[in-house]
């Protein structure tokens, strides 16, 4: 007899086999090349540091009016423009961390257009410019946590998600929202060769991506972003792993169902649709208790929601070792 407790979401993490998990994992390693060579693909927690490399020095790229600035990482040091813009995970643009600031100069961020669709009253292509219009840039210090166990704390601009999601009059039955990268074979040259599923598609409960803290960022260390950080326009939740920030993103869609994501979809029991960042609950395949900050040598303790307690209540009453 199947018991059901009922889940606040649909679809969760413990209701996929372990079989179809694993079955989607051999796929996934064997797209990449990786079944049987007994590589983790992930985990690379002790990669080289950065190579020093084609990305554009900061002087290159334009500087933005930033007006208000807030440091949300009490007093961490902003990593190095360089560590931040030379280590990257960017699988369109290649699965190594130096590859995506050597290869990402091949996208165009304009024109940029920017679909929104689904459970909204204001749905509709949006030309990113006309998109970004209204909103006042702001600087927020934040610290990014890696699901790979590697952080780092960047000065990122932008402006609050929830502004930008307002203004599409999501319904009442918009409970979630997801977010589609660009993908582009002519563009990124790991499209056609399916490291991913693609178009990389991210999401999130429409609570947490009207959570004060969650962010867009169209710039970092106060000029417009590089490419290989997910230009021109990307998600930031600073309390997650990393990998819940769509970069370059080109549709925005409201959703009554928790949507698909592609961490998720390829191996569920590794990433979480939640992918809140604990230090509680280690990856099937490492510790999350603690984490490499990029330029220090000794690991940090890594922090209950990478040190933002502030969305505590977003998860008030869910077993966060289920719904991880
Ligand atoms: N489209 C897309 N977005 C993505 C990824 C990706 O491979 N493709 N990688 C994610 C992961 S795993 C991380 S840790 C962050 C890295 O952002 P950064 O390179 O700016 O540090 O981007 C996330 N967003
Ligand atoms: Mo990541």
């Amino acid at each position: 007899m199947l018991i059901r407790s009922t889940p606040p979401f649909p679809i969760a993490p413990s209701e996929i086999t372990p079989e179809a998990v694993h079955a989607d994992r051999r796929q996934f390693l064997a797209r990449l090349g990786l079944a049987g060579a007994g590589l983790a693909l992930t985990g690379c927690g002790e990669a080289a540091p950065p190579a020093a490399s084609a990305a554009p020095a900061a002087a290159e790229l334009p500087a933005l009016a930033v007006g208000q600035k807030r440091n949300f990482a009490g007093d961490e040091t902003p990593s190095r423009y360089q560590d931040i813009t030379e280590y990257n995970n960017y699988y369109e643009f290649g699965t190594d961390k130096s590859e995506p600031a050597r290869n990402a100069g091949s996208l165009r961020t304009r024109p940029w257009t920017v679909m929104v669709d689904g459970e909204c009253e204001a749905p509709g292509p949006l030309d990113l410019d006309a998109l970004l219009k209204p909103h006042a840039l702001e600087e927020r210090i934040y610290r990014l946590r890696c699901v790979e166990a590697w952080s780092m704390v960047v000065p990122w601009v932008g402006f609050p998600l929830a502004d930008l999601l307002k203004r599409f009059k999501p319904t009442s039955k918009a409970k979630f929202v997801q977010f589609f990268s660009l993908a582009d074979e002519q563009q990124m040259p790991l499209i056609k060769r399916g490291v991913l599923p693609y178009p990389y598609r991210e999401g999130l409960r429409i609570d947490e991506a009207l959570h004060p803290l969650a962010f867009v960022a169209v710039g970092l260390y106060g000029r417009v972003l590089p490419n290989q950080n997910g230009a021109p326009i990307r998600v930031i939740t600073p309390w997650k792993y990393g990998f819940k920030g769509a970069k370059s993103i080109v549709r925005i869609h409201f959703t009554e169902r928790q949507p698909e994501t592609t961490w998720n979809a390829i191996g569920a029991s590794e990433y979480g649709f939640y992918g809140n960042v604990n230090p509680d609950v280690d990856h099937p395949r490492w510790s999350q208790a603690s984490e490499r900050r990029l330029g220090e040598l000794r690991r940090r303790p890594t922090l209950m929601f990478n040190g933002y307690p502030e969305v505590a209540p977003l998860y008030a009453g869910m077993d966060l070792r289920r719904y991880y």
